[in-house]
């Protein structure tokens, strides 16, 4: 096969002062951060739907975007060369996994069987591609929202058949996902979620999904896939209301239902924004309850309404997310995906490049900002001051349950008012994350 991305080198670090638009500034794979190197820490990925199948039409107009390498037909044979030419691009930005969806990969056929066999013939190719440059799947996922099939949902539409296409659509595609030895398997809600509550069974769904995860949970053993199961939460689009909400909905949703314990989430800073959150938000949340584990770097527009899948350029909010990250003893199972498209202008192929190195250049930084922060240990020392309370006396007392209200009481008409308040000097801590950024 010709090369896809003729004429465009090896991405290589060149450093800070360097003007090369195709060399990374700051992202040094080998260069040791806390003990790790950058590659270790970050394990960026690129998200084969953007990158490879979106060609960025919008509802105003056809797709821009030229992909010489595609002949556009819908045959596995032109679906195994987008394969090689995605693992030419992965190779040549130096990225260690990449993500897909089943139908991003190989077209889907008449029926079921068709689909499964065209999937199959393509994973083969994936399976070379990864062989021949030891690049990994960081995960797979099944696309049950764009057949119109999905239109009330996959696991919850009320249509028991979709359920039943669905649970057999994710379970070839945690079969293919095993078989390439992906480390993680990801659930975003699709269209689970609702456009109208007059049409819809609101608790009956929400069950059908808690028991569509207990059979994958069930599935995975009968494989033996040891890889670590994701939801992804995000708010509404497609659907008005999604039932994967955000971190916290998806996290009472998992506890409800005895699944907690089979998955983790996987934080779509565009998501968050959605949400009404930030990005940082959306990761202490799931730290804080054991359930950080994969990250979709991309980023919204904070004038947009929409998911707008931007690559991650801002870095005070790379910044933020490694801080919550490193604190936290970073990635095991999972790694930064880009889950991102190019700017629908941004057409040619060398743009693909551009989008993937500042993004990879922006969480760079943010990891030797974040690393700094937490060396320099003025933030970590506050925040562990204005906690001090609860370390001895009475807020030890609480904390380990050996008080009641009577206590407290008493205690307090004995101690006449409360100790006094220390200033929580936001302004004094926002200018020290400044002075790394
Ligand atoms: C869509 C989601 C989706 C998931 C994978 O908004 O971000 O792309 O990451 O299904
Ligand atoms: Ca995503
Ligand atoms: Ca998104």
């Amino acid at each position: 096969m010709t090369e896809a991305f003729a004429g465009i080198p090896k991405i290589h670090y060149e450093g800070p002062e360097s003007k090369n638009p195709l060399a990374f500034k700051h992202y040094n794979p080998v260069e040791e951060v806390d003990g790790k190197t950058m590659a270790e820490h970050l394990r960026f990925s690129v998200a084969y739907w953007h990158a490879f199948r979106n060609g960025c039409a919008d509802p105003f107009g056809g797709p821009t975007r030229l992909m010489p390498w595609d002949d556009g037909s819908d045959s596995v044979e032109n679906a195994q060369n987008r394969a090689r030419a995605a693992f030419e691009f992965f190779e040549k930005l130096g990225v260690g996994f990449y993500c897909f969806h089943d139908r991003d990969v190989a077209p889907e056929g008449a029926t079921l069987a068709e689909s499964n066999a065209n999937l199959d013939a393509v994973v083969k190719v994936l399976k070379e591609e990864q062989e021949r440059t030891g690049i990994k799947l960081l995960w797979g996922t099944a696309c049950l929202f764009a057949n119109p099939r999905f239109m009330h949902g996959a696991s919850t539409s009320p249509n028991a058949d979709v359920f039943a296409f669905s649970a057999a659509q994710v379970a070839k595609a945690m079969e293919v996902t095993h078989e390439l030895g992906g480390l993680g398997y990801v659930f975003w809600g699709g269209r689970e979620g609702y456009k109208s509550l007059l049409n819809t069974d609101l608790g009956r769904e929400l069950d059908h999904m808690a028991r569509f995860m207990r059979m994958a949970v069930d599935y995975k053993k009968q494989i033996g896939f040891t890889g670590q199961f994701y939801i992804e939460p995000k708010p509404k689009e497609p659907t008005k209301h999604q039932y994967d909400f955000d971190s916290a909905t998806c996290h009472g949703f998992l506890t409800a239902n005895g699944l907690d314990g089979d998955f983790k989430l996987n934080i779509e800073a565009n998501h968050a924004t959605l949400a009404g959150h930030t990005f940082q938000h959306e990761l202490e949340f799931a730290a804080s309850v054991g359930l950080l584990g994969s990250v979709d770097a991309n980023r919204g527009d904070p004038q947009l309404g929409w998911d707008t899948d931007q690559f991650p350029t801002d870095i005070y909010d790379t910044t933020a997310a490694m801080l919550t990250i490193l604190k936290n003893g970073g990635f095991t199972t999972g790694g930064l995906n880009f889950d991102a498209h190019v700017a629908r202008e941004s057409f040619e192929p060398v743009d693909l490049f551009y989008a993937h190195i500042g993004g990879m250049d922006a969480f760079a930084r943010g990891l030797k900002a974040a690393s700094a922060i937490r060396a320099d240990g003025l933030i970590d020392d506050f925040v562990t001051q204005r906690y001090a309370s609860w370390d001895a006396s009475i807020g030890a007392d609480i904390e380990a349950g050996n008080v009641g209200f009577a206590e407290l009481s008493q205690y307090m008409l004995d101690k006449g008012d409360s100790d006094p308040n220390i200033s929580g000097r936001v302004e004094y801590l926002e200018n020290i994350l400044n002075e790394y950024i």
